[in-house]
């Protein structure tokens, strides 16, 4: 039994997600954290809201409440929302917790102690219109790199590209689209990355089974132009963690608090010892090599815009403490997911919102869709069409249809149980040999969080299943012969179990269903495909389920497509 640590990226607490959000991270992290406990692994599986920084402060503004009383509003609404997708976190923290707070000071401290963090006196952005300075995403304007008109200060969201605020070009105040600025000095602490430039870079040569996408985002940090550079970690805001020296105030600091980007990844840490707080738990054994941690595998997923953070300035926050922290291990990261040829954007309410989707159709339709179609090697494309087609084909007319058939007709010629019937014979030996190849490779694709690959073998593991009910075709076979007819609908009884237990990391709420129609509460891994396919003996009662899936009409297609269409304030 493996002990496996998993963290989605947190999401902002600005607003509803977008799906987009929703498969770059949170989804298939879910997706491994469900295969990982159903192969019997002890599973942390982590997630947070990200709740300081400027957007909290803006949306907070704009929705006219201040700024905590938000974060608790908005906070219950994203955990809610996740629990609708069955994304089975074993805690859902907050980046304004207490427990982070103390973290994200300790860590600080042990930088500063290690020389790792330096004052600088630096120009910032201030606002004449709005009587502050306007750091991050309180000013907006062109980006440098890629010439993206409504840039924001702290990342240009079309080209990735981390920035300054003084990098913008025209730039203009977020809050009243003024463009009266100055540029003043204040003083701030940089945490010294390059001072770590060489340890980071060994240890991402080291990572070679890291994918392409993860690795190639990271060495470009390292090496582009002047190569890593000094991040400022404090900002002129009111929102955030104060900056202190562990327990001691930071002369110079006051009125001052963390950069969001400084303590959003430590809570990943302090959302552990949130739930270990509740539950009596012990968190230092996934997170302190000293304390049982170096038996820990631990697994991110995040999308792309988040790699920099994650391969370089969190990695430097934990070498740099000079304690024994866990460091991940495996970075899972994504492209994005655009929307019916334009991008997603929160920003611009544009595309399907996580509360929105959860109106319309179950859980199971998204995961399955969304997970299928995982922005994996490049980015890819939500469109009604390929959505219908992917639910109607997949869910509906493979899997709902084997589990339909297969119980209604059992019922009809039989009984509302498996019947005795003959012994497997060749045709069924070679389904089993073809199932065991089938969900080996599964098994290889899911470990390695090959997502697409992993949906695809499953897709092929229930086609296996209606082959051979055409090709046997039990309702014939009763004609001449209703012990072999028998010994087949036993065997296809048995594969709802089966497909049940494969797929409930990709469709959690049908499978259970499947299970309970099938009047069992074991879940093994069919670690011996012959076994699994006997898990139900003769005689065993099961009932036949309401349908598992409905297929999306044309109407509805047109319907949600108009819905959709616009954009969402
Ligand atoms: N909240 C950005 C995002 O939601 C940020 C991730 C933090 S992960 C520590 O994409
Ligand atoms: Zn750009």
């Amino acid at each position: 039994m493996a002990r496996i640590l998993i963290t989605s990226a947190i999401p902002y607490i600005n607003g509803i997600k977008h799906l987009g959000n929703l498969v770059g991270s949170q989804l298939p992290a879910d997706l491994y954290a469900r295969y990982c406990r159903a192969r019997g692994d002890e599973v942390m599986f982590i997630c947070a809201t990200d709740e300081h920084g400027t957007p909290a402060e803006l949306a907070a503004k704009k929705a006219g409440k201040p700024v905590a009383e938000f974060c608790a509003e908005m906070h219950e609404v994203q955990a809610k929302i996740g629990a609708g997708f069955g994304l089975s976190f074993d805690h859902f923290g907050r980046s304004s917790s207490p427990q982070n707070q103390v973290l994200t000071q300790h860590f600080a401290g042990k930088l500063a102690d290690a020389g790792l963090i330096e004052e600088v006196s630096e120009s910032q952005v201030y606002s004449n219109a709005d009587g502050r300075f306007l750091p991050d995403r309180y000013i907006e304007g062109t980006c440098p790199n890629c010439g993206y008109e409504n840039a924001r200060g702290d990342q240009c969201e079309n080209c990735t590209k981390q920035l300054d605020p003084t990098d913008l070009i025209n730039p203009r105040s977020a809050i009243s689209g003024s463009t009266d600025l100055e540029v003043r000095e204040t003083k701030h602490l940089y945490l010294r990355q390059s001072a770590l430039k060489d340890q980071l870079d060994e240890w991402i040569d080291s990572k070679t089974d890291w994918p392409v996408l993860t690795t190639s985002i990271a060495k470009k940090w390292l090496h582009d132009g002047d190569g890593l550079q000094d991040r400022g970690i404090t900002r002129d805001l009111d929102w955030g963690v104060p900056v202190k020296k562990g327990t001691e105030d930071w002369p110079g600091m006051e009125g001052k608090v963390f950069y969001v980007w400084f303590d959003a990844p430590i809570e990943y840490i302090a959302a552990t010892k949130e739930w270990a707080d509740k539950t009596g738990g012990d968190w230092e054994r996934w997170w302190r090599t000293d304390k049982g941690a170096d038996d820990v595998r631990y697994v991110q997923f995040m999308g792309k815009d988040n790699v920099p953070f994650h391969t370089l300035s969190f990695p430097a926050t934990i070498m740099g403490s000079g304690e024994p922290w866990k460091l991940v291990d495996y970075i899972k990261s994504f492209n994005y997911l655009n929307y019916d040829g334009g991008q997603f954007s929160t920003s611009q309410g544009r595309g399907i919102f996580q509360d929105q989707a959860l109106e319309i159709l179950p859980a199971d339709y998204w995961r399955w869709w969304l997970l299928s179609h995982a922005p994996e090697n490049s980015d890819s494309e939500f469109t009604w069409e390929n959505f219908q087609a992917g639910v109607n084909k997949d869910l509906a007319d493979v899997l709902g249809n084997f589990v339909s058939r297969v119980t209604k007709f059992c019922r009809s010629k039989f009984s509302e149980a498996v019947p005795e019937g003959g012994a497997f014979g060749e045709a069924e030996n070679a389904l089993i040999a073809d199932l065991t190849t089938k969900i080996r490779a599964y098994e290889t694709h899911i470990s390695a969080m090959e997502i697409r690959k992993a949906a695809s073998e499953l897709r092929g593991i229930w086609v296996a299943g209606n082959e051979y009910l055409q090709a046997e075709a039990p309702w014939s076979t009763f004609k001449t012969d209703p012990d072999k007819a028998a010994g087949q609908i036993r065997l296809a009884l048995n594969l709802i179990r089966l497909y049940a237990v494969l797929s409930a990391p990709f469709i959690p709420e049908a499978a259970a269903k499947m299970l309970s129609s099938m009047n069992t509460l074991d879940t093994s891994w069919p670690d011996d495909v012959e076994a699994a396919v006997n898990a139900l003996p003769a005689g065993h009662a099961f009932t036949v389920p309401e349908v598992l899936f409905a297929k999306i009409t044309d109407e509805q297609r047109e319907d949600w497509a108009a819905r959709f269409a616009g954009t969402r304030d």
